[in-house]
Protein backbone atom coordinates (compact mmCIF):
# COMPACT_ATOMS: atom_id res chain seq x y z
CA UNK A 1 0.00 0.00 0.00
CA UNK A 2 1.59 2.79 -1.51
CA UNK A 3 1.28 6.50 0.84
CA UNK A 4 2.48 9.38 -1.51
CA UNK A 5 3.43 12.44 0.26
CA UNK A 6 1.75 14.80 -2.14
CA UNK A 7 -2.30 15.54 -1.80
CA UNK A 8 -3.45 13.36 -5.41
CA UNK A 9 -6.57 15.88 -4.42
CA UNK A 10 -4.41 18.81 -5.27
CA UNK A 11 -2.80 17.30 -8.59
CA UNK A 12 -6.55 16.47 -9.59
CA UNK A 13 -7.35 19.97 -9.02
CA UNK A 14 -4.17 21.69 -10.76
CA UNK A 15 -4.61 19.12 -13.62
CA UNK A 16 -8.63 20.19 -13.90
CA UNK A 17 -7.63 23.70 -14.88
CA UNK A 18 -4.52 22.75 -17.65
CA UNK A 19 -7.00 19.23 -19.16
CA UNK A 20 -8.46 21.37 -21.77
CA UNK A 21 -5.57 22.92 -23.61
CA UNK A 22 -3.93 19.66 -23.13
CA UNK A 23 -6.24 18.33 -24.93
CA UNK A 24 -6.50 20.65 -27.78
CA UNK A 25 -2.36 20.60 -28.00
CA UNK A 26 -2.57 17.20 -27.79
CA UNK A 27 -5.01 16.52 -30.86
CA UNK A 28 -3.10 18.84 -32.97
CA UNK A 29 0.15 17.35 -32.18
CA UNK A 30 -1.81 14.02 -33.12
CA UNK A 31 -3.21 15.37 -36.23
CA UNK A 32 0.66 16.87 -37.46
CA UNK A 33 2.62 13.70 -36.43
CA UNK A 34 -0.27 11.09 -38.02
CA UNK A 35 0.25 13.56 -41.37
CA UNK A 36 4.01 11.49 -41.03
CA UNK A 37 2.84 8.27 -40.68
CA UNK A 38 3.07 8.38 -36.08
CA UNK A 39 0.71 7.49 -34.44
CA UNK A 40 0.76 9.44 -31.19
CA UNK A 41 -0.64 7.19 -28.78
CA UNK A 42 2.32 4.59 -29.37
CA UNK A 43 4.97 7.06 -29.16
CA UNK A 44 2.83 8.28 -25.77
CA UNK A 45 2.51 3.99 -24.79
CA UNK A 46 6.52 4.25 -25.01
CA UNK A 47 6.70 7.41 -23.22
CA UNK A 48 4.63 5.96 -19.93
CA UNK A 49 7.26 3.31 -20.17
CA UNK A 50 10.12 4.99 -19.85
CA UNK A 51 11.94 5.92 -16.12
CA UNK A 52 14.78 7.18 -15.26
CA UNK A 53 16.65 7.07 -11.70
CA UNK A 54 16.98 9.72 -9.52
CA UNK A 55 19.89 9.79 -7.32
CA UNK A 56 19.97 10.55 -3.11
CA UNK A 57 22.44 12.46 -3.30
CA UNK A 58 20.95 15.20 -5.85
CA UNK A 59 17.94 15.69 -3.03
CA UNK A 60 20.11 17.53 -0.96
CA UNK A 61 21.59 20.86 -2.01
CA UNK A 62 25.28 20.31 -4.01
CA UNK A 63 28.28 22.59 -3.57
CA UNK A 64 32.07 23.08 -4.58
CA UNK A 65 35.21 22.94 -3.22
CA UNK A 66 34.69 26.64 -2.21
CA UNK A 67 31.16 26.41 -0.64
CA UNK A 68 27.71 24.72 -0.25
CA UNK A 69 24.67 26.73 0.35
CA UNK A 70 21.74 24.76 2.06
CA UNK A 71 18.12 25.64 1.88
CA UNK A 72 15.60 25.34 4.46
CA UNK A 73 13.64 22.24 4.65
CA UNK A 74 16.25 20.51 2.50
CA UNK A 75 16.68 16.13 3.32
CA UNK A 76 19.47 15.69 6.41
CA UNK A 77 19.23 11.76 6.00
CA UNK A 78 18.04 9.04 3.59
CA UNK A 79 14.17 9.09 4.71
CA UNK A 80 14.05 12.60 3.80
CA UNK A 81 15.91 12.21 0.92
CA UNK A 82 13.47 9.36 -0.08
CA UNK A 83 9.87 11.59 0.73
CA UNK A 84 11.86 14.19 -1.59
CA UNK A 85 12.57 11.45 -4.28
CA UNK A 86 8.68 10.53 -4.02
CA UNK A 87 7.38 14.21 -4.51
CA UNK A 88 9.62 14.37 -7.97
CA UNK A 89 7.87 10.88 -9.02
CA UNK A 90 4.57 11.47 -7.32
CA UNK A 91 4.59 14.53 -10.24
CA UNK A 92 6.15 13.45 -12.78
CA UNK A 93 5.96 9.80 -12.90
CA UNK A 94 9.46 9.06 -14.97
CA UNK A 95 11.58 8.61 -11.31
CA UNK A 96 10.52 5.52 -9.86
CA UNK A 97 13.90 4.59 -8.62
CA UNK A 98 16.31 5.71 -6.05
CA UNK A 99 19.83 5.50 -6.87
CA UNK A 100 21.88 5.41 -3.29
CA UNK A 101 25.32 5.77 -2.30
CA UNK A 102 27.07 4.45 0.78
CA UNK A 103 28.21 5.23 3.46
CA UNK A 104 26.06 8.52 2.62
CA UNK A 105 22.79 6.78 2.99
CA UNK A 106 23.95 3.98 5.64
CA UNK A 107 21.15 3.00 7.82
CA UNK A 108 20.80 -0.74 10.01
CA UNK A 109 17.87 -2.10 8.47
CA UNK A 110 18.22 -1.92 4.18
CA UNK A 111 15.20 -4.40 4.32
CA UNK A 112 12.87 -1.93 6.26
CA UNK A 113 14.58 0.80 4.26
CA UNK A 114 13.20 -1.21 1.23
CA UNK A 115 9.80 -1.47 2.56
CA UNK A 116 9.48 2.56 3.24
CA UNK A 117 10.58 3.32 -0.37
CA UNK A 118 7.99 0.77 -1.36
CA UNK A 119 5.37 2.67 0.90
CA UNK A 120 6.44 6.19 -1.15
CA UNK A 121 5.81 3.95 -4.63
CA UNK A 122 9.75 3.83 -4.92
CA UNK A 123 13.01 1.04 -5.68
CA UNK A 124 16.43 0.95 -6.09
CA UNK A 125 18.22 1.47 -8.61
CA UNK A 126 22.36 0.58 -9.16
CA UNK A 127 24.21 0.84 -5.60
CA UNK A 128 27.14 3.78 -5.73
CA UNK A 129 30.23 2.96 -3.66
CA UNK A 130 32.76 5.39 -2.42
CA UNK A 131 36.05 5.19 -1.95
CA UNK A 132 37.40 8.62 -2.77
CA UNK A 133 36.37 9.80 0.89
CA UNK A 134 37.58 8.77 4.25
CA UNK A 135 35.23 7.78 6.70
CA UNK A 136 35.88 8.48 10.46
CA UNK A 137 38.01 5.73 11.83
CA UNK A 138 38.94 4.12 8.62
CA UNK A 139 42.14 1.86 8.99
CA UNK A 140 43.47 2.73 4.95
CA UNK A 141 43.45 6.33 3.78
CA UNK A 142 41.97 6.93 0.19
CA UNK A 143 44.68 10.01 -0.27
CA UNK A 144 46.81 7.93 -2.60
CA UNK A 145 44.46 5.94 -4.01
CA UNK A 146 42.17 3.19 -3.76
CA UNK A 147 41.59 0.01 -5.58
CA UNK A 148 44.77 1.15 -7.85
CA UNK A 149 46.34 2.01 -4.74
CA UNK A 150 50.09 0.66 -4.02
CA UNK A 151 49.19 -0.31 -0.84
CA UNK A 152 47.79 -3.81 -0.38
CA UNK A 153 46.07 -3.00 2.73
CA UNK A 154 43.85 -0.10 1.00
CA UNK A 155 42.96 -1.68 -2.13
CA UNK A 156 41.44 -4.48 0.28
CA UNK A 157 39.70 -1.87 2.15
CA UNK A 158 38.02 -0.34 -1.23
CA UNK A 159 37.36 -4.17 -2.39
CA UNK A 160 35.94 -4.91 1.09
CA UNK A 161 33.75 -1.76 0.67
CA UNK A 162 32.60 -2.87 -2.81
CA UNK A 163 31.54 -6.29 -1.55
CA UNK A 164 29.56 -4.38 1.38
CA UNK A 165 27.91 -2.07 -1.13
CA UNK A 166 27.18 -4.98 -3.14
CA UNK A 167 25.39 -7.26 -0.04
CA UNK A 168 23.66 -3.79 0.83
CA UNK A 169 21.88 -3.70 -2.83
CA UNK A 170 20.49 -7.26 -2.73
CA UNK A 171 18.57 -6.23 0.28
CA UNK A 172 17.71 -3.38 -1.60
CA UNK A 173 16.79 -5.33 -4.82
CA UNK A 174 19.12 -3.74 -6.98
CA UNK A 175 21.09 -5.73 -9.68
CA UNK A 176 23.87 -3.09 -10.20
CA UNK A 177 27.47 -1.87 -8.68
CA UNK A 178 28.18 1.39 -10.39
CA UNK A 179 32.69 1.70 -9.40
CA UNK A 180 33.76 5.23 -9.88
CA UNK A 181 37.16 5.36 -8.49
CA UNK A 182 38.64 8.83 -8.64
CA UNK A 183 42.70 7.08 -8.11
CA UNK A 184 44.54 9.02 -10.41
CA UNK A 185 47.78 11.22 -9.86
CA UNK A 186 48.64 15.07 -9.91
CA UNK A 187 52.48 14.80 -11.19
CA UNK A 188 54.29 13.51 -14.08
CA UNK A 189 56.32 10.72 -12.34
CA UNK A 190 53.99 10.51 -9.71
CA UNK A 191 52.69 6.79 -10.63
CA UNK A 192 53.08 4.48 -13.08
CA UNK A 193 50.51 4.19 -15.75
CA UNK A 194 50.29 0.39 -16.48
CA UNK A 195 51.29 -1.06 -13.22
CA UNK A 196 48.40 1.54 -11.18
CA UNK A 197 46.00 0.19 -13.89
CA UNK A 198 47.17 -3.67 -13.02
CA UNK A 199 46.36 -3.12 -9.47
CA UNK A 200 42.91 -1.57 -10.64
CA UNK A 201 41.81 -4.70 -12.33
CA UNK A 202 43.39 -7.15 -9.68
CA UNK A 203 41.09 -5.32 -7.51
CA UNK A 204 38.42 -4.94 -9.41
CA UNK A 205 38.15 -8.68 -10.49
CA UNK A 206 37.77 -9.55 -6.36
CA UNK A 207 34.54 -7.31 -6.90
CA UNK A 208 33.86 -9.14 -9.60
CA UNK A 209 34.06 -12.37 -8.27
CA UNK A 210 31.98 -11.21 -5.51
CA UNK A 211 28.99 -10.47 -8.11
CA UNK A 212 25.85 -12.39 -7.81
CA UNK A 213 24.97 -14.40 -11.00
CA UNK A 214 21.84 -11.61 -12.27
CA UNK A 215 24.19 -8.30 -10.90
CA UNK A 216 26.20 -6.04 -13.46
CA UNK A 217 29.25 -3.94 -12.28
CA UNK A 218 29.53 -0.64 -14.01
CA UNK A 219 32.64 0.97 -14.50
CA UNK A 220 32.43 5.03 -14.94
CA UNK A 221 35.41 6.73 -16.43
CA UNK A 222 35.98 10.20 -15.81
CA UNK A 223 38.56 12.28 -17.66
CA UNK A 224 39.94 14.09 -14.66
CA UNK A 225 38.76 15.43 -10.65
CA UNK A 226 40.14 14.75 -8.19
CA UNK A 227 43.09 14.25 -9.85
CA UNK A 228 44.23 16.76 -12.37
CA UNK A 229 47.40 15.17 -14.26
CA UNK A 230 46.01 11.32 -15.03
CA UNK A 231 42.88 9.92 -14.21
CA UNK A 232 43.23 5.38 -13.55
CA UNK A 233 39.66 5.17 -15.79
CA UNK A 234 39.94 8.29 -17.67
CA UNK A 235 37.86 7.19 -20.62
CA UNK A 236 35.78 5.52 -22.75
CA UNK A 237 38.75 3.18 -23.94
CA UNK A 238 40.27 2.30 -20.63
CA UNK A 239 36.61 1.96 -19.09
CA UNK A 240 35.50 -1.18 -22.07
CA UNK A 241 38.95 -2.52 -22.14
CA UNK A 242 38.98 -3.02 -18.27
CA UNK A 243 35.43 -4.50 -18.90
CA UNK A 244 36.40 -7.08 -21.12
CA UNK A 245 39.10 -7.54 -18.96
CA UNK A 246 36.78 -8.44 -16.17
CA UNK A 247 34.05 -10.26 -18.07
CA UNK A 248 30.27 -10.18 -18.84
CA UNK A 249 29.09 -8.83 -16.06
CA UNK A 250 31.39 -5.47 -16.00
CA UNK A 251 29.80 -2.80 -18.43
CA UNK A 252 30.58 0.76 -19.02
CA UNK A 253 28.55 3.79 -17.39
CA UNK A 254 28.88 6.96 -19.05
CA UNK A 255 28.06 9.95 -16.91
CA UNK A 256 28.02 13.28 -19.51
CA UNK A 257 29.82 15.69 -17.59
CA UNK A 258 33.06 13.54 -17.47
CA UNK A 259 34.30 13.70 -21.10
CA UNK A 260 36.45 16.88 -22.60
CA UNK A 261 34.22 19.18 -23.69
CA UNK A 262 33.22 18.79 -27.22
CA UNK A 263 33.90 15.15 -27.10
CA UNK A 264 31.30 13.17 -29.19
CA UNK A 265 29.88 11.19 -26.39
CA UNK A 266 26.88 9.89 -28.57
CA UNK A 267 29.43 8.39 -30.59
CA UNK A 268 30.61 6.47 -27.16
CA UNK A 269 27.16 5.19 -27.00
CA UNK A 270 27.23 3.74 -29.83
CA UNK A 271 30.59 2.18 -29.95
CA UNK A 272 29.81 0.61 -26.48
CA UNK A 273 26.53 -0.34 -27.33
CA UNK A 274 28.54 -2.12 -30.16
CA UNK A 275 30.66 -4.12 -28.23
CA UNK A 276 27.85 -5.08 -25.86
CA UNK A 277 29.24 -3.04 -22.61
CA UNK A 278 26.52 0.08 -22.68
CA UNK A 279 25.83 -0.72 -19.30
CA UNK A 280 24.18 3.07 -18.03
CA UNK A 281 24.04 6.44 -18.00
CA UNK A 282 24.78 9.24 -15.15
CA UNK A 283 22.70 12.27 -17.11
CA UNK A 284 23.47 16.08 -16.07
CA UNK A 285 25.15 18.51 -18.60
CA UNK A 286 27.90 20.71 -18.53
CA UNK A 287 29.98 23.64 -20.32
CA UNK A 288 33.42 23.07 -18.87
CA UNK A 289 34.38 20.01 -16.04
CA UNK A 290 32.33 17.95 -14.47
CA UNK A 291 29.72 20.77 -13.89
CA UNK A 292 26.68 18.47 -13.21
CA UNK A 293 24.56 20.91 -14.02
CA UNK A 294 20.80 20.39 -15.20
CA UNK A 295 20.58 17.78 -17.71
CA UNK A 296 19.75 19.21 -21.26
CA UNK A 297 20.08 23.13 -19.47
CA UNK A 298 23.19 24.05 -21.77
CA UNK A 299 23.13 20.94 -24.71
CA UNK A 300 19.85 19.72 -24.82
CA UNK A 301 20.73 18.93 -28.86
CA UNK A 302 23.57 16.48 -27.31
CA UNK A 303 20.69 14.97 -25.15
CA UNK A 304 18.89 14.66 -27.96
CA UNK A 305 21.90 12.90 -30.25
CA UNK A 306 22.79 10.43 -27.29
CA UNK A 307 18.87 9.36 -27.42
CA UNK A 308 18.55 9.10 -31.05
CA UNK A 309 21.92 6.37 -30.50
CA UNK A 310 19.65 4.54 -28.12
CA UNK A 311 17.11 4.79 -30.07
CA UNK A 312 19.13 2.90 -32.69
CA UNK A 313 20.20 0.69 -30.72
CA UNK A 314 16.99 -0.99 -29.05
CA UNK A 315 16.15 -1.18 -32.76
CA UNK A 316 19.17 -3.33 -32.91
CA UNK A 317 19.95 -4.92 -29.88
CA UNK A 318 22.91 -6.67 -30.86
CA UNK A 319 24.10 -8.96 -27.44
CA UNK A 320 21.30 -7.31 -25.48
CA UNK A 321 20.41 -3.48 -25.03
CA UNK A 322 19.59 -2.56 -20.99
CA UNK A 323 20.92 0.55 -20.04
CA UNK A 324 20.53 1.91 -16.60
CA UNK A 325 19.48 5.70 -16.55
CA UNK A 326 20.27 7.00 -13.75
CA UNK A 327 20.27 11.54 -12.73
CA UNK A 328 23.81 12.58 -12.09
CA UNK A 329 23.87 15.98 -10.37
CA UNK A 330 24.91 18.34 -8.42
CA UNK A 331 22.37 21.30 -7.43
CA UNK A 332 24.22 24.04 -6.30
CA UNK A 333 21.74 27.11 -6.60
CA UNK A 334 18.22 25.56 -7.34
CA UNK A 335 15.49 23.78 -5.10
CA UNK A 336 17.23 19.81 -6.21
CA UNK A 337 13.40 19.03 -6.64
CA UNK A 338 12.70 21.62 -8.81
CA UNK A 339 15.73 20.30 -10.59
CA UNK A 340 15.02 16.78 -10.66
CA UNK A 341 11.72 17.51 -12.23
CA UNK A 342 12.91 20.17 -14.75
CA UNK A 343 15.36 17.47 -15.70
CA UNK A 344 13.57 14.27 -15.69
CA UNK A 345 11.22 15.80 -18.43
CA UNK A 346 14.34 17.14 -20.83
CA UNK A 347 15.53 13.54 -20.64
CA UNK A 348 12.18 12.22 -21.39
CA UNK A 349 11.76 14.75 -24.03
CA UNK A 350 15.13 13.66 -25.51
CA UNK A 351 13.83 9.74 -25.75
CA UNK A 352 10.44 11.40 -27.56
CA UNK A 353 11.93 13.35 -30.02
CA UNK A 354 14.47 10.81 -30.65
CA UNK A 355 11.13 8.24 -31.29
CA UNK A 356 9.72 10.57 -33.62
CA UNK A 357 12.81 10.59 -36.01
CA UNK A 358 12.14 8.74 -39.17
CA UNK A 359 14.34 5.75 -39.25
CA UNK A 360 13.71 4.39 -43.09
CA UNK A 361 14.24 7.73 -44.25
CA UNK A 362 17.42 8.37 -42.17
CA UNK A 363 18.95 5.24 -43.13
CA UNK A 364 17.89 6.03 -47.11
CA UNK A 365 19.46 9.19 -46.99
CA UNK A 366 22.68 7.87 -45.09
CA UNK A 367 23.30 4.64 -47.52
CA UNK A 368 22.50 7.08 -50.39
CA UNK A 369 24.99 9.93 -49.08
CA UNK A 370 22.06 12.31 -49.38
CA UNK A 371 23.84 14.56 -46.37
CA UNK A 372 21.30 16.91 -46.11
CA UNK A 373 18.40 14.75 -45.87
CA UNK A 374 20.16 12.39 -43.49
CA UNK A 375 20.71 15.65 -41.30
CA UNK A 376 17.04 16.86 -41.72
CA UNK A 377 15.68 13.78 -40.64
CA UNK A 378 17.38 14.21 -37.24
CA UNK A 379 16.67 17.60 -37.36
CA UNK A 380 12.65 17.56 -38.00
CA UNK A 381 12.34 15.10 -35.07
CA UNK A 382 14.26 17.57 -32.92
CA UNK A 383 12.13 20.49 -33.09
CA UNK A 384 9.02 19.20 -32.47
CA UNK A 385 7.48 20.23 -29.36
CA UNK A 386 6.40 16.80 -27.68
CA UNK A 387 5.50 18.17 -24.41
CA UNK A 388 1.57 17.24 -24.89
CA UNK A 389 2.65 13.57 -25.19
CA UNK A 390 4.70 13.97 -21.91
CA UNK A 391 2.04 15.71 -20.05
CA UNK A 392 -0.56 13.57 -21.59
CA UNK A 393 1.47 10.54 -20.14
CA UNK A 394 2.24 11.37 -16.69
CA UNK A 395 -1.45 13.11 -16.30
CA UNK A 396 -3.02 9.23 -17.18
CA UNK A 397 -0.46 7.95 -14.24
CA UNK A 398 -1.51 10.24 -11.66
CA UNK A 399 1.03 12.74 -12.11
CA UNK A 400 0.50 16.93 -13.05
CA UNK A 401 0.69 18.43 -16.40
CA UNK A 402 2.48 21.27 -15.31
CA UNK A 403 5.00 19.75 -12.40
CA UNK A 404 6.73 22.68 -11.13
CA UNK A 405 3.47 24.65 -10.58
CA UNK A 406 2.06 21.98 -8.95
CA UNK A 407 4.97 21.29 -6.71
CA UNK A 408 5.24 25.02 -5.61
CA UNK A 409 1.54 25.12 -4.79
CA UNK A 410 2.13 22.06 -2.55
CA UNK A 411 4.04 24.52 -0.44
CA UNK A 412 5.90 21.41 0.71
CA UNK A 413 9.17 23.12 1.03
CA UNK A 414 7.83 25.48 3.07
CA UNK A 415 5.92 22.50 4.58
CA UNK A 416 9.51 20.65 5.61
CA UNK A 417 11.39 23.81 6.67
CA UNK A 418 9.23 23.60 9.51
CA UNK A 419 9.57 20.13 10.26
CA UNK A 420 13.65 19.53 8.92
CA UNK A 421 16.62 20.66 11.04
CA UNK A 422 18.85 23.01 9.21
CA UNK A 423 21.93 21.70 7.41
CA UNK A 424 24.97 24.08 7.97
CA UNK A 425 26.38 25.74 5.34
CA UNK A 426 29.66 24.03 4.05
CA UNK A 427 31.73 22.84 1.17
CA UNK A 428 31.91 19.89 -1.51
CA UNK A 429 29.52 17.44 -3.30
CA UNK A 430 27.14 16.59 -0.39
C1 LIG B 1 31.98 11.39 -9.87
C2 LIG B 1 30.50 11.06 -9.87
C3 LIG B 1 30.19 9.64 -9.46
C4 LIG B 1 29.56 9.75 -8.10
C5 LIG B 1 29.81 11.11 -7.69
C6 LIG B 1 28.79 11.64 -6.76
O1 LIG B 1 32.17 12.66 -10.41
O2 LIG B 1 29.96 11.38 -11.10
O3 LIG B 1 29.19 9.09 -10.24
O4 LIG B 1 29.89 8.78 -7.24
O5 LIG B 1 29.87 11.86 -8.88
MN1 LIG C 1 28.48 10.16 -12.04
Amino acid sequence: MTNLPLSADLIGELNAREAEALDEDYAALGRKLARSGIDIDAVKGRVAAFSVAVPSWGAGRGGTRFAKFPIAGEPTNIHEKLEDCAVINQLSRVTPRVSPHFPWDQVSDYAALREEAASLGLGFDAVNSNTFQDQPGQAQTYATGSLSSTVEATRQQAVEHNIECIEIGRQLGSRDLTVWVGDGTNFPGQQDFARSLDRYLDAAAQVYAALPDDWRMLLEHKMFEPAFYSTVISDWGSSVLAAQELGPKAKCLVDLGHHAPNVNIEQIVARLHRFGKLGGFHFNDSKYGDDDLDSGSINPHQLFLVFNELVEAELNPRGGFDPAYMIDQSHNVTDPIESMLSSAEAIAQCYAKALLVDRDALHAAQEGNDTMMAFQALRRAYTVDVSPILAKARMEAGGAIDVLGAYRASQWRTRKAQERKAVGPGAGIV
